[in-house]
């Protein structure tokens, strides 16, 4: 006599609120609902990816035999919010009780924990078990810890889940292979295809009720080429398996002009709604080292990433909020530059970046960190404004993985909890690691002028502006030295040029 509300990102037949489910009694409930499709104004191509995806896993739980109920976006009865949905299913059943795996977002989490009241029903909130270190298992790990720093969590789940591990000792010796994985992008890179599949009428259904509906979000609808099953999702897998693992550490921090995929797995987005298993990408990619089918660099690197950084950063989102969703460590204050939307900008690396993301509804790593990031962070731009827009370009973006990442990797607004230091760097950097400066309008190799890379001297800038911030940083002790060795007439050309730029960007014009 259960009602079974699956949300979004809860698209897996393993879910906790599906297990002892009766196949005769029981209703499983999904939604499509304005609240959640417009809480931040989604890329168009993340909605389709959502609605597509629930409704592929609607139908796979019939065909399993569940009873399933429906609401579609453009069902007129729909009340647009889950919790009106769920009234409505009470309504409308004879069922007594609803069970929930938790919400991933504390937004939803919070409201959640109030349905009790709101509803003639009882309310079960069951653990997300998806994920490999649970809300205590973080909370003891961080216990009395000065720092928190992600590599030695990472050591501890190595060893918890027995990953690449020789009874205590790490496979190869070292935990980390990060020294190999910095490499600069070299020329005539052969990169493959990312994962293709086709819309079926089903997303074809679902993009024209997004073009109808949400004709003003931001990015491109098509090229479509997501997968929206577990099947698909599981193809996706064996593709990153096959064909990019063997160079994802080489090339894991490098950008090339026309390349978004690179060697990255592109799997986020699956992971995150639920159809794949965080747990069965680890040992797949595990599983190919041992079968002499991947370097121990790149499968190392790939493990880090899930096993590592992706519960690390869940660990600390719910260890922090609601606190952290208000910090501004920096007090930063500026607004987001236009060019975040259109791509209209002379800066090569930003304008390839946000083009990419507004086509593909993805970024990798690196330029989300250290292009748009690493620009948004210099120029000194509002978290606020800064994490609503990284929450709402990518298909991956949900705010328990996008805050922590925005908040403390990319903009160091909460005062060091995730990064030792702030992830900011001038043109030098990218220019390292991408041949994005070779068609710029800018020159790299000048640091000051109108004809600058604006990176050279907003960096600088930067530096000084949060002096009393980071003077102490011990890893910053080396650049505060460079500082003070700069001539007189160097600092006012970094000050003078950063208040050129800021004048321009700030009166919109075209930078
Ligand atoms: P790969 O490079 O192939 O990595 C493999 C997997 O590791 C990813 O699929 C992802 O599940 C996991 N992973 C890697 N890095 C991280 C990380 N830092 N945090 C959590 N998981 C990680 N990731 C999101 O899933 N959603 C976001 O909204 C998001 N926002 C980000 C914002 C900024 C400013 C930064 C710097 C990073 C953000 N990331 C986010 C982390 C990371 O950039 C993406 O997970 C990654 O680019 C997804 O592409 P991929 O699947 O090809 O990853
Ligand atoms: C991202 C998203 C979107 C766009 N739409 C829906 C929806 O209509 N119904 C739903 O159940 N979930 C949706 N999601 C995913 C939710 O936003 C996600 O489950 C919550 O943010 C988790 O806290
Ligand atoms: Fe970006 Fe500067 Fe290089 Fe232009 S020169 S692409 S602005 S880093």
């Amino acid at each position: 006599m259960t009602l079974r509300l699956i949300l979004g990102d809860q698209l897996g037949v393993g879910i906790s609120s599906l297990k002892d489910t009766s196949k005769k009694n029981d209703l499983i409930l999904l939604c499509e609902v304005k609240t959640e499709a417009t809480y931040v104004k989604h890329h168009k191509k993340k909605i389709a990816f959502v609605f597509s995806s629930m409704r592929h896993f609607a139908n796979e739980l019939r065909a399993q035999g569940f009873n399933v109920r429906y609401t579609a976006y453009d069902d007129p009865q729909n009340s647009g919010s889950l919790l009106g949905e769920v009234k409505r299913a009470l309504a409308k059943t004879n069922k007594t009780d609803v069970v929930v795996t938790e919400a991933s977002e504390y937004r939803l989490r919070d409201e959640m924990s109030r349905w009790d009241e709101q509803l003639a029903a009882t309310v079960t909130v069951l653990d997300d078990d998806r994920f490999l270190c649970n809300h205590s298992a973080f909370n003891d790990w961080a216990e009395g810890r000065k720092q928190l720093r992600m590599e030695y969590f990472y050591r501890d789940m190595r060893r918890k889940y027995s990953v690449l591990m020789n009874d205590a000792q790490p496979v190869g010796g070292q935990w980390n292979f990060d020294a190999e994985n910095r490499k600069p992008p070299k020329e005539g890179l052969n990169v493959p295809s990312t994962f293709h599949t086709t819309p079926d009428a089903i997303t074809t259904e679902v993009m024209a009720l997004v073009e109808q509906h949400f004709p003003d979000h931001f990015g491109n609808l098509l090229p479509f080429h997501y997968a929206v099953t577990r099947e698909q999702a599981l193809a996706a897998l064996d593709s990153f398996i096959e064909t990019r693992l063997q160079t994802f550490g080489d090339y894991q921090d490098a950008m090339v002009q026309g390349e978004p995929w690179m060697y990255h797995s592109h799997i986020s987005l699956y992971i995150n709604c639920g159809l794949l298993d965080p747990l069965e990408c680890i040992r797949r990619a595990e599983r190919t080292y041992y079968d002499g089918d991947a370097p121990l660099n790149s499968v190392e690197g790939f493990i880090r990433q899930i096993l590592g950084w992706r519960e690390y950063i869940r660990g600390i989102y719910w260890l922090k909020m609601p606190e952290y969703k208000e910090a501004n460590y920096l007090n930063a204050t500026r607004a987001l530059p236009d060019f975040y939307w259109t791509g209209d900008t002379q800066m090569n690396c930003l304008r390839q970046c946000v083009t990419e993301t507004k086509e593909n509804a993805y970024a990798h790593h690196i330029q989300r960190l250290m292009v748009l990031g690493n620009f948004a962070l210099i120029a000194g731009i509002h978290p606020d404004e800064v994490n609503e827009w990284f929450l709402l370009v990518y298909a991956d973006a949900y705010e328990w993985v996008e805050l922590p990442n925005v908040t403390g990797m990319a903009l160091f607004a909460d005062g060091g909890v995730v990064a030792s230091k702030p992830y900011a760097s001038s043109g030098a950097y990218i220019n390292k690691m991408s041949d994005y400066c070779k068609s710029c309008h800018y020159k790299v190799a000048k640091k000051n002028g109108p004809e600058a890379c604006p990176f050279n001297y907003l960096y600088w800038d930067f530096v000084t502006r949060n002096r009393e911030h980071f003077a102490g940083n011990p890893r910053m002790g080396l650049i505060y030295k460079s500082y003070a060795r700069m001539s007189d007439e160097k600092h006012d050309a970094v000050a003078d040029d950063s208040r050129r730029f800021f004048k321009a960007l700030d009166s919109g014009q075209a930078i």
